[in-house]
């Protein structure tokens, strides 16, 4: 439990911004990099750096022998495995408390359970908590599906239970529909996850993507830090994360905040978590999954907390208690995060390349959390996000103001990137209302083509 030093197993923004953490927290900081990253910004402001193999990413960052041995090589106390690459593999977590590292995460047992949507659901239901009416049994059985559909009603998701964040899904509008969504749906899920378990839910027709902070210590304290609303997406992938969510009142952040809290207590949940609901039009909340790491949109939180989440995150690995129960937390003003990819705004191909002029924003209540810099050569290997602009307001109006004279001054290049969508994005009446669901952006997208 008790370390000096954490080896962050991953890249770009998040590894500098779990350093930037560390560091002030008086940690020594350990980066590790593939041979294409010898030259990015973690490796150049961490304390020692270790390059752990050839640059694809089963060869490096997603290889976890070869974290294991650059820990083991350094001395590392503690690994902070970020967002994606390991930071969801149980099997990772246990191998690093197998080696005496301190895993800075959930315990790997909550990490599995939350893994698999049908133990999940049957948890959550147990615990009380508001969940998608479906079918989430053991009895795999074509019958048994189209049984329990016809008592669901139509329209039903037919769901991988080994899947996430919109994989193996499929929206069924009619019965007759129903038996091949399950053979194909099942022959995916197998190919892709190693399972053909399925599960059913009756789809929430436009519903609001609303995700909730939650923090356990150890010992079992619990607390929730607000919500974000997620809901701005194009095919899976998150776009613009906001908080509050912009149609939240205080009872319902007391009844979300209350049934996340259910959640995460239901499996004996530690460090930091977010429970995922659907929000429907009619007000109702469904539970949908929970993610078992710190998530990229976390600074909306920090935000408007004033809670840095990785020095929670890092303190509760390290044995301590949460140091604020529920009523500590309040909230400040609104705050808005918008993903800067290296892509094509228009058609969202990936744009790697050199950023030959870098100018990022600054100012009162503005962040950039960014993996990059002026004459930074991004390669192609990894995922798009080069950057995260947050920007704080005393309310939303003053936020969205701030954003739009944000992303006026942010210069980024000769490469392509997101910030030209985010100029339009911001002039947008829907947007500027805050009238949107998870299907809005891809609607816009479609007719504005
Ligand atoms: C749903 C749904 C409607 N009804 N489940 C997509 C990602 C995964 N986390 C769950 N997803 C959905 N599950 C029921 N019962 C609609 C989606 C969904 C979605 C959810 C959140 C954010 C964006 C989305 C885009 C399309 C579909």
């Amino acid at each position: 439990m008790r370390f000096t030093s954490i080896l962050v197993a991953n890249r770009g923004e998040i590894a500098v911004r779990v350093m930037r953490t560390a560091k002030a927290l008086g940690y020594r900081t350990i980066a590790v990099y593939s041979e294409a990253d010898a030259e990015a910004p973690h490796v150049a402001m961490a304390d020692e750096a270790v390059c752990i193999g050839p640059a694809p990413v089963a060869q490096s960052y997603l290889d976890p022998q070869k974290i294991l041995d650059a820990a083991a090589r350094t001395g590392a106390g503690a690994i902070h495995p970020g967002y994606g690459f390991l930071s969801e593999n149980s099997g990772f977590a246990r191998a690093c408390e197998a080696a005496g590292l301190t895993f800075i995460g959930p315990r790997p047992d909550a990490v599995d359970i939350m893994g698999n949507k049908a133990e999940a659901k049957r948890r959550m239901i147990s615990a009380g908590v508001p969940c998608v009416p479906g079918y989430e049994g053991e009895d795999q059985a074509d019958d048994t599906f189209i049984k329990a559909a016809s008592e669901i009603g139509f329209p039903v998701m037919v769901k991988a239970a080994a899947g996430g964040g919109g994989r193996g899904m499929r929206l069924v509008d009619d019965a007759g529909d129903l038996p091949e969504a399950i053979r194909l749906a099942r022959s995916e899920a197998e190919n892709a996850f190693g399972s053909g378990e399925l599960i059913l839910e009756k789809a929430i027709m436009r519903p609001r993507h609303v995700e909730v902070q939650v923090f356990a210590d150890e010992a079992g304290n619990t607390i929730h830090l607000g919500e974000r609303d997620c809901s701005v997406q194009r095919r899976h992938q998150k776009v613009i994360e906001e908080a509050p969510c912009p149609v939240m009142t205080d009872e319902l952040r007391a009844k979300m905040g209350a049934a996340a809290v259910d959640a995460a207590k239901a499996i004996s949940y530690r460090g930091a978590g977010t429970v995922e609901f659907l929000l429907g039009a009619d007000g109702e909340f469904y539970f949908l999954e929970m993610n078992t790491r710190l998530q990229v949109e976390h600074p909306v939180t920090e935000m408007i907390t004033g809670i840095d989440l990785v020095n929670e995150q890092i303190r509760i690995a390290a044995g301590g208690s949460l140091d604020m129960t529920q009523d500590d937390i309040t909230f400040d003003g609104h705050a808005i995060e918008c993903r800067i990819n290296a892509e094509d705004p228009q058609t969202f191909a990936p744009s790697p390349g050199t950023i030959t002029y870098y100018h990022p924003p600054g100012g009162l209540g503005v962040r950039v959390d960014s993996g990059v810099y002026q004459g930074y050569k991004i390669p192609p290997y990894y995922d798009s996000l080069i950057g995260k602009l947050i920007v704080h307001g005393r309310n939303r109006v003053e936020c969205m103001m701030r954003l739009r004279r944000c992303l006026d001054e942010f210069v980024v290049d000769e490469i392509k990137s997101t910030i030209p969508l985010f100029r339009n994005l911001v002039e947008n009446q829907d947007i500027a209302n805050g009238q949107y669901d998870i299907h809005w952006l891809e609607q816009y997208l479609a007719n504005k083509k």
